[in-house]
């Protein structure tokens, strides 16, 4: 997975806490996630790190994707898109106003 392989800066096929926090503090569509009162890093791997070895693998990796950060990246691009229809839009309305000599 592409998003796996980012994160993993050193490439052990495992990410760590540290790992896992800096590529996420990175992510513009991770920060009001990482903000919520309830969030905590301890919370995110006791859920995830399904089989307690202080790491995240590939597998726990896809558990975490598929559970949030994919809602995430889709609520984050649904947004930017908002954006442009709205623009989009703007320009119509303008292109509508008769001009007056
Ligand atoms: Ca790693
Ligand atoms: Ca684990």
């Amino acid at each position: 997975m592409k998003m796996f392989d980012e994160v993993d800066k050193n490439h052990d096929i495992l990410l760590s806490h540290g790992e896992l926090k800096v590529y996420l503090r990175s992510q513009v569509w991770a920060q009001k996630w990482l903000k919520e009162n309830d969030f905590h890093w301890r919370d995110l791997f006791s859920k995830y790190d399904s089989n307690e070895d202080g790491m995240i693998d590939k597998e726990e990796f896809t558990m975490l994707y598929n559970d949030k950060l994919k809602t995430l990246l889709s609520t984050d691009r649904q947004h930017d898109d908002e954006e442009t229809m709205s623009r989009e839009a703007r320009e119509d309305i303008m292109l509508q106003v008769p001009r007056y000599p």
